[in-house]
């Protein structure tokens, strides 16, 4: 093990704290539940990542799962050339937008109707917005711990950067707006069961991360997802599968897929654009028909479907709806990393767990089963830093926080989670 040498990155964020909140664009990166300053990042290529003090790093973050074929995949970035000579937004349709749409449609067959947007946020927000004003009713159900953006209707009990600052239940939000949001706990169709009968033909939508990634991993239970789904329609609800980490990454047709569920709405994020700003809704014809300007239900952007973030994800997408196996090689390196990270929990006598689906985990530093956020919060969060500061010592950048999914590439080989089996092992051992 070498002492990391992260000069240059300290001085940036020292500048950097100056200008911008906490220095950073985005809460989480900002390490600060790590309790080190964050690395500033000069480029990326594959499954690794290198900083601007020129340190290598096998990457598990992947931009916060879009980069499901590692970084600067040559197709991806020759395309983003490609598109950028002739123009980099246009504020008008280009036939990117058709090929999109056509190839989202053909992939998940229960998007009938897609609009794309900028962001994961503005796809759950707007979402919502279509679910209400196709119900005529004002009241959502979320879980706890599930993230669906920064939105006001979603700031409470929130997951992801709300849970890492302590913060699920953001200062800010209108009180009004709050006491329309219904929290029900993931994995407990009793509590979804409970806020139906309270709130009888009041509730437009339930929201869901069908895999939660943003309280770390939690996988739902048998048959759960289709329970709510069942509820929510015979309450004259709509469910909306929140598939930002989820869609094409987990499977060709995102969870959905894997737990058989055609939800009414489907929201998607950077994904989309292989990490180029995007997001995207989509679901039943009749829903999004009521979207500006085929209905009266005012969502736009200048910037949305824009030629740049649609030409890299189409070829991204395309390359993960052709290529035969590439969802069954992620799930056994995935299956290979969980092996190896059980194996040395065992060797060393600790008792965490570890949560995966596909090529998404967490390694939560609890005994605890992690099915809700109540269990996820009995994580030891001091461990965490210890660990994460290990692994980051020994060349593997995990998400600066317990409360996040890792992400696996294509581009990870044997090699490397072998590599990242061994430093997990020399790791805990130290952190206990
Ligand atoms: N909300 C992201 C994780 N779920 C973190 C985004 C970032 O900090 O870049």
């Amino acid at each position: 093990m070498k002492n990391l040498i992260t000069k240059k990155s300290s001085k940036l964020f020292n500048e950097a704290k100056k200008y911008m909140p906490g220095g950073v664009n985005s809460p989480v990166r900002a390490f600060k539940s790590v309790g080190s300053d964050p690395l500033f990042i000069a480029r990326a290529k594959g499954q690794y990542l290198y900083d601007v003090d020129g340190n290598k790093f096998i990457d598990y973050v992947g931009s916060w799962g879009p980069m499901v074929l590692g970084h600067a995949h040559p197709d991806v970035i020759a395309a983003v050339k490609d598109t950028a000579s002739k123009g980099t937004s246009f504020g008008a349709p280009t036939p990117y937008e058709v090929d999109m749409a056509r190839l989202v449609r053909k992939m998940m067959p229960s998007v009938e109707v897609v609009r794309m947007v900028n962001s994961g946020t503005e796809a759950t927000m707007s979402a919502v917005r279509a679910a209400r004003a196709f119900t005529g009713r004002e009241k959502i159900v979320k879980f706890a711990g599930c993230y669906h953006g920064h939105f006001d209707s979603f700031l409470i009990k929130a997951g992801s950067g709300a849970t890492t600052f302590g913060q699920p239940d953001s200062p800010g939000v209108p009180a009004e707006l709050a006491a329309k949001t219904l929290v029900a706990d993931f994995n407990d169709i009793f509590s979804v069961e409970r806020l139906f009968k309270d709130n009888n033909g009041e509730i437009a939508a339930v929201i869901v991360e069908p895999v939660v990634g943003n309280m770390g991993v939690v996988v739902p239970e048998n048959g759960f997802l289709d329970k709510v789904l069942k509820l929510a329609h015979s309450n004259g609800a709509l469910l909306i599968l929140d598939e930002v980490m989820t869609g094409f990454r987990l499977a060709r047709g995102g969870a959905q897929e894997i737990f058989g569920i055609r939800p009414d709405l489907t929201t998607f994020g950077k994904i989309i654009g292989a990490g180029l700003p995007v997001g995207a809704y989509g679901g039943r014809e009749d829903i999004m028909r009521m979207i500006s300007p085929d209905g009266p239900v005012y969502q736009a952007g200048t910037l949305s479907g824009n030629p740049l973030a649609m030409a890299a994800g189409l070829v991204q997408l395309k390359i993960l709806d052709r290529q035969k196996g590439l969802y069954n090689r992620l799930e056994k390196k995935g299956k290979l990393l969980e092996d190896g990270i059980r194996r040395n929990i065992e060797k060393l006598g600790l008792r965490y767990r570890i949560n995966r689906a596909g090529s998404m985990f967490t390694l939560f530093f609890t005994d605890q089963s992690v099915r809700d956020f109540k269990s996820a919060l009995t994580s030891d969060t001091g461990k965490f830093r210890r660990y994460f500061g290990e692994m980051l010592q020994r060349g593997i950048y995990l998400p600066p926080s317990q409360f996040e999914a890792a992400f696996i590439s294509t581009a990870h080989t044997e090699r490397d989670i072998e590599r990242t089996i061994a430093a997990n092992y020399d790791s805990l051992k130290i952190v206990g």
